[in-house]
C-alpha cells in the first residue's frame, strides 16, 4: 500500500492477518485519520468514531472521498476534527495534541531487539545472550514469546523450560540483556488457576448478551477476555504484572489483541463491553480493544515501577495508542516485497501519530536469504523499533546465521545503529515536542513536489538524514530521490544536488566484505548545514558513561538539535535534560552557535569533524583558536571542543 491512498479503499477493522500479502486490508490496526494534501496545503481529518467503518478514497467515485461507519457514538452523531496545516508538520502537532504522543521511551529500547517464536528453554535464551558477546554484536533485549508460559497462562513461566526465571533474567541484566515477554489477551479457563479466578469473581471478563463471560478459543484452548474498557479491570490487569517485573522483565509485547481467535476469527458482534458508563457492544470496542490492553500494560508498569520509563509493543492499534506502546506491523513475509513495503507502512504509522513502529526483520513467516536479511537489517537500522522476529518452526535467524561475510556486515549494521543513537533519541525528544515522526517521507517539508510525494521506499530520520536502503534483490546500487536542496553522502562525504533523482552504489555484503561503518550498502544522506550527533559504539545501551561525543558538520545553513538525558526515568521532567540547538551558516567558510537549556550535564567534550571545507586559516571556538587536522584528500577538519562552547567560527 503506496503512502498515497488516492484511489484506494481503506476498511477499519482491526485484523489478525497471518502472513498478508501487500496491499491486504485489512491488517492490524486501525487510525480513523487521513492527511491531505493540495497544492501543497496540508490538512487532516480525524473521524472520532472506533466502530467498523471504511474510508474510499475516490476509488469508487473518481471526485469523491467518503467515510461511512456501521455505528457512531453517542446514539450515532457524527464526530469529526477538521486539523488544519499548512504544513503536515503543524497538522502533526495539532493532531497529537488532540490524541497524545509518545513519552521518552527508556533507551536502551532504541537498542537491538532479537526475537523469535520461541526461544527455549533457558540455555537458549542464555546461550544466545552470550553469542552476542562473543561476537561482539551490540544488541539489548531478547522477547520471549509464547511458549516461556506455563500452558500459555499469562505471568507465568512454565517450570520446566525456565525453572528459575529470576536467575535467568539477573545473569542476562549482568550481560546487559533486558527481556521483554509476550502477554495475550485470552485467558484460560481454569479454575485452579488464581488470576482466572480472581477475574471471574470480579467480573471482569467480557460477555455474551446473557451475562455469562464470553469463552473464544486461543493458545491456552478454552478462554477468556478482559473487558478492558473499564478502568477497574485495566487497574486489575496492570498489577498482574507485578509476577513479570519481580523475575525482572522490562517490557511486555501485547499480541492477538485485534482481539483475534483462532481460525482468523474475531469476537463475535453481539459481545458486551462495560465502559465505564458507555455500555456497547464489541461492534464499537473491537478497534479499541489492543490499544486499551496497551493502556493498562502501560499504566501498570508505571504504577509499579514508577521511578522507569514503560516499554509496551502492541499489534493491534487505534488512534491515541502512541500514548502508550510501539506498534510493529504483524505477521509480515520473508520477501523483498515485505521489505519495500515495511517503509511506507512505517512511515504511514508515523503520519498516523505512532512514531514508534517497525517491522519483523526478516519477514515472520518464512526464511530469508542471506542478502534479504542483510538488507532487511540494513533498512531497519535508522527505523524507530529495530527487532528480528521469526515464525516458529523456521530456521534460527540471528546476525550471524548466514555465514562469516554476512556476520561482518550485519554487526556493521547493527553497529550503525549505535552510534546514531544520540540522533535517533533527539528525534524521539522531538516527537514529545511536536508530535513529528521519527523517520519521516520524503515529501515531509516539500508538499509541492510531486517526485518527493511519490516516493516511499526512502525516509528521513529527525530532521537531516535521508535513508535509502536497497530493497532489491541482486542490487548493488540504487536511485535515490534526494528533495531540493544540497546533500552528503554519510561515509563517502559526496555532494549531491537534490530535486532529483540519483544513482549511488550500495554494494551487498558479497561484493563488498570488509566495510566496517555500514554506510557503503546503505545510501545515508545529511542535508547540508546538517549538524549530526553520534557516539562511539557501545554493546549495549548504558554499558558506560560516554563523555564524549562526535558531531558531524556538514556545511551550509541549517538549525540543527542534540537532545541528551539520563536514558531513563523521569529526572528529565525535572529539568535534567540538555538540549542543544545548532545553528549553522555559510559555506565554503563556516560559522556555528550552540544554545543550550537544561541541567543535565551532557557530554563534556564533542569530536568535530567539519566535511567538504577548505582549510581554513584559523578555526575559533569561543573566540580562542584551536588545533586541528586537516585531512587533504577527504576534505575534512578534525577537532574536539568543549560540549559547553557557544561559538564555533572557521575563517
Ligand atoms: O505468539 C506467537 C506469534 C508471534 O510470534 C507473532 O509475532 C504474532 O504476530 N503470534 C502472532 C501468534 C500466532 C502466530 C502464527
Amino acid at each position: 500500500m503506496p503512502l498515497l491512498r488516492n484511489g484506494s479503499v481503506f476498511p477499519l477493522w482491526n485484523t489478525d492477518r497471518f502472513g498478508y500479502r501487500p496491499g491486504d486490508m485489512p491488517i492490524y490496526s486501525s487510525i480513523p485519520f487521513y492527511l491531505g494534501v493540495r497544492d501543497g496545503i496540508a490538512h487532516g481529518i480525524l473521524y472520532d468514531n472506533p466502530f467498523r467503518a471504511e474510508f474510499d478514497f475516490s476509488a469508487r467515485m473518481r471526485s469523491a472521498l467518503s467515510y461511512m461507519s456501521e455505528g457512531g457514538i453517542d446514539g450515532g452523531e457524527l464526530r469529526y476534527y477538521v486539523i488544519p496545516g499548512p504544513g503536515l508538520d503543524s497538522t502533526l502537532a495539532r493532531y497529537t495534541r488532540l490524541t497524545g504522543r509518545t513519552q521518552l521511551p527508556p533507551r536502551w529500547s532504541l537498542g537491538y531487539h532479537q526475537s523469535r517464536y520461541s526461544y527455549f528453554p533457558d540455555t537458549t535464551v542464555e546461550n544466545l545472550a552470550r553469542e552476542f558477546r562473543r561476537r561482539d554484536i551490540p544488541a539489548d533485549v531478547i522477547h520471549l514469546d509464547i511458549h516461556y508460559m506455563n500452558g500459555y497462562r499469562d505471568f507465568t513461566f512454565d517450570p520446566e523450560r525456565f525453572p528459575q526465571p529470576k536467575r535467568l533474567l539477573d545473569t542476562l541484566a549482568a550481560e546487559g540483556f533486558k527481556v521483554v515477554t509476550i502477554v495475550d489477551p485470552g485467558l484460560k479457563v481454569d479454575s485452579a488457576w488464581s488470576v482466572y479466578r480472581d477475574g471471574l469473581t470480579r467480573g471482569a471478563y467480557i460477555t455474551l448478551p446473557d451475562g455469562s463471560p464470553y469463552v473464544g478459543i486461543v493458545w491456552p484452548g478454552r478462554s477468556v477476555f478482559p473487558d478492558f474498557s473499564r478502568a477497574s479491570v485495566r487497574a486489575w490487569w496492570g498489577a498482574q504484572h507485578q509476577a513479570l517485573i519481580d523475575v525482572g522483565v522490562r517490557g511486555v509485547w501485547d499480541d492477538m489483541n485485534e482481539p483475534a481467535s483462532f481460525g482468523g476469527q474475531t469476537i463475535p458482534d453481539i459481545v458486551q463491553f462495560e465502559g465505564d458508563g458507555h455500555p456497547g457492544t464489541h461492534l464499537e470496542y473491537h478497534n479499541q480493544y489492543g490499544t486499551l490492553m496497551a493502556r493498562a500494560t502501560f499504566d501498570g508498569f508505571h504504577r509499579l515501577r514508577p521511578e522507569r520509563r514503560p516499554f509496551v509493543i502492541t499489534r493491534a492499534a487505534y488512534a491515541g495508542v502512541q500514548r502508550y506502546a510501539t506498534v510493529w506491523t504483524g505477521d509480515n513475509n520473508s520477501t523483498w516485497d515485505h521489505l519495500r513495503i515495511s517503509i511506507p507502512m512505517i512511515l504511514g504509522l508515523g503520519l498516523s501519530g505512532i512514531p514508534f513502529a517497525g517491522s519483523d526483520i526478516g519477514g515472520f513467516n518464512g526464511s530469508p536469504g542471506a542478502e534479504l536479511y542483510s538488507r532487511w537489517l540494513q533498512s531497519a537500522t535508522l527505523v524507530p523499533f529495530m527487532r528480528t522476529h521469526a515464525m516458529v518452526g523456521t530456521p534460527r535467524r540471528e546476525p550471524w546465521s548466514y555465514g562469516p561475510q554476512y556476520e561482518r556486515a550485519n554487526r556493521a549494521t547493527i553497529r550503525l545503529r549505535y552510534q546514531m543513537m544520540p540522533a535517533l533519541y533527539t528525534a524521539y525528544f522531538q516527537h514529545t515536542q511536536k508530535g513529528s515522526p521519527v523517520v519521516r517521507p520524503v515529501f515531509w517539508n516539500a508538499l509541492t513536489d510531486s517526485a518527493a510525494l511519490g516516493t516511499d521506499d526512502e525516509y528521513i530520520l529527525g530532521d537531516h538524514l535521508l535513508v535509502a536502503p536497497v530493497v532489491d534483490s541482486g542490487a548493488t546500487s540504487r536511485r535515490v530521490y534526494l528533495p531540493a536542496g544540497h546533500w552528503y553522502r554519510v561515509g563517502s562525504g559526496e555532494a549531491y544536488d537534490g530535486g532529483r533523482l540519483v544513482t549511488v552504489q550500495a554494494p551487498d555484503a558479497l561484493n563488498d566484505g570488509n566495510d566496517t561503518t555500514g554506510l557503503r550498502g546503505l545510501p545515508v544522506f545529511a542535508r547540508a548545514g546538517a549538524v549530526i550527533p553520534s557516539q562511539a559504539v557501545v554493546s549495549y545501551e548504558g554499558q558506560r558513561r560516554l563523555d564524549t561525543l562526535s558531531i558531524d558538520i556538514y556545511p551550509g545553513s541549517a538549525t540543527s538539535e542534540l537532545y541528551e538525558d539520563a536514558g531513563d526515568g523521569y529526572a528529565y521532567q525535572r529539568g535534567e535534560y540538555r538540549r542543544t540547538t545548532f545553528t549553522t551558516s555559510g559555506a565554503p567558510l563556516l560559522s556555528m552557535t550552540l544554545a543550550q537549556t537544561g541541567s543535565y550535564a551532557g557530554a563534556s567534550s564533542f569530536k568535530v569533524t567539519i566535511h567538504d571545507v577548505s582549510r581554513p586559516q584559523r578555526t575559533l571556538v569561543d573566540g580562542r583558536p584551536v588545533r586541528t587536522d586537516y585531512d587533504s584528500a577527504r576534505r575534512e577538519l578534525r577537532f574536539v571542543m568543549p560540549g559547553r562552547a557557544r561559538l564555533l567560527q572557521i575563517e
